[in-house]
């Protein structure tokens, strides 16, 4: 579409950023937080990026005043971080631990004190590791119970002061890591049943907790975030067209036909069915429930895709990807029958091979609003890059380059009628990029670390794209 004006972002336009516990808080062990299944994984040997962990991470979790304060200079309107379910049960279930709720006390308390709108995202991956061992966590329909405990304690303390909240962070991405890749917990290759099994007990779980929500808090905003990744046919060919069918069916719209509309596609359902994945009576209408009730779509933007069919001796997932910032070392990935997924030759990458396309969050927009007709939070959408401190600054204008060039399509997107109501970068500090370190940084405010445990001060500088991103704000995106 093209318009001869653009009318801009809406007025009360969400200008925002965003972090997850794991990533930032460390305090792994502080005031009576429990073990989750990631503080156990990042010490199997060869997991992650030189065996960094989040013990310590970015130390947000004794240093949140100062964070936060630094958000206020930036005239930040909102801050998206999740809770670490562990902090509040420990075991996942049992006692509550008065420690971990004060500490979200606090950091909202914070927040509100400088005018800045908490976004809540309830589970960001970090399970608790008892609930692993009672019963294999995800994989159990036991779980729905305890999530939707933790998540009800969560509206009950914090309702009152959170208006928006997110469900489930990117759950197509911890199960495709955790059942088929094996390269989040639990670990696991290949397991196609299982996989689908999990996310329908996370579809039941999202379900009950959104239900639950709005009986407590009818005036609350509820979504669940999704790693979207649009993706392009290879060229005309009709079975490359067909692969694309099959890679939207099984890859996007199972997950927000589920959220949006609280059912499967259908050739999906099939699909599950000849894999012998179990659906309990009264499960649809949960989920048809708990669709009519939300909110928005949820969207973590970073890359689109090409599609071209892959026969069925074709290219596997070879269970790595491009982790050291080699640029150039990652590897086209397929599943056999259906699909695989070759370079876009038109974009260029990043370091760590992830296309850049600046259009792909437009074209997610117009997707979720004319399939779903749904308002649109962008959770999530940056740049991890190699920065440099030199004299105490931080010159990123790759950065600033890459967030200009989306913030532009998102505006587009509006003006296109799409209902955006937030736009959250990733990152606000520098991170625990769960697998690649803390090399690869995201954030407006660099954190003097490195890989080892012991290395740097993790004081806080302000990086160029900080002082871009206050001026973004300033002007409501007229100035970019
Ligand atoms: C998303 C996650 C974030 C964050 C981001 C960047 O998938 O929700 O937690 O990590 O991606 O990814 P990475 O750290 O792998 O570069």
């Amino acid at each position: 579409m093209y318009f001869k004006e653009t009318k801009g972002f809406p007025k009360d336009f969400l200008w925002g950023s965003a972090s997850a516990a794991y990533q930032v808080e460390g305090g792994w062990d502080a005031d009576g937080k429990g073990v989750s299944n990631w503080d156990k994984f990042v010490r199997i040997p060869g997991k992650t990026f030189k065996a960094t962990t989040g013990d310590k991470a970015v130390d947000h979790y004794h240093r949140y005043k100062e964070d936060v304060k630094l958000m206020a200079e930036m005239g930040l309107k909102t801050y998206r971080f999740s809770i670490a379910w562990t902090r509040i049960y420990p075991n996942g279930n049992g006692e509550v631990n008065e420690k971990g709720l004060e500490f979200y006390d606090n950091l909202i308390n914070e927040l509100l004190k400088y005018g800045i709108e908490p976004m809540v995202t309830v589970y960001h991956w970090d399970m608790p590791q008892a609930l692993e061992d009672q019963y294999h966590g995800w994989e159990s329909r036991k779980i729905v119970d305890d999530y939707v405990n933790y998540a009800t304690t969560l509206f009950k303390r914090y309702g009152d002061r959170v208006k928006y909240w997110i469900t489930m962070n990117e759950q197509n991405i911890f199960t495709g890591h955790g059942w088929l890749e094996g390269m989040h917990p639990p670990g696991k290759v290949d397991d196609m049943k299982t996989f689908y099994q999990v996310n329908h007990h996370a579809n039941i779980a999202h379900a009950k907790s959104v239900i639950a929500l709005k009986e407590l808090h009818p005036e609350a905003k509820v979504g669940a975030s999704f790693a979207y990744s649009p993706s392009y046919a290879y060229d005309r060919k009709p079975e490359n067209a067909m692969a694309k069918a099959d890679y939207d069916d099984l890859q996007n719209y199972y997950w927000m036909d589920a959220y949006a509309y609280g059912r499967y596609p259908r050739a999906a359902i099939q699909y599950l069915k000849s894999l012998g994945c179990v659906f309990e009576e009264g499960d649809e209408a949960l989920m048809k429930k708990a669709a009519s009730l939300i909110d928005f779509m949820g969207v973590n933007y970073y890359q689109t895709c090409v599609v071209e069919y892959n026969d069925i001796n074709g290219v596997g997932s070879d269970h790595t990807m491009n982790n050291t910032g080699k640029k150039g070392t990652a590897k086209v990935q397929g599943v056999p029958g259906l699909y695989k997924k070759p370079q876009n030759e038109f974009l260029p990458t990043t370091d760590w091979d992830w296309t850049i396309d600046p259009m792909g969050i437009r074209m997610c927009c117009r997707e979720i609003t004319s399939r779903y007709d749904l308002p649109i939070v962008i959770s999530e959408n940056g740049l991890g890059a190699f920065d440099k401190l030199e004299d105490g600054q931080i010159h990123d204008p790759y950065r600033i380059d890459y967030l200009k060039r989306h913030i532009e399509e998102l505006k587009k997107a509006c003006d296109d009628g799409c209902r955006v109501l937030a736009y959250c970068t990733w990152s606000y500090t520098d991170l625990l990029s769960w697998l690649n370190g803390y090399q690869k940084r995201y954030g407006f405010v660099y954190i003097d670390r490195e890989e080892d445990e012991n290395s740097g001060t993790l004081n806080r500088y302000k990086k160029d794209s900080y002082y871009w991103y206050k001026k973004v704000i300033e002007t409501n995106g007229e100035e970019l």
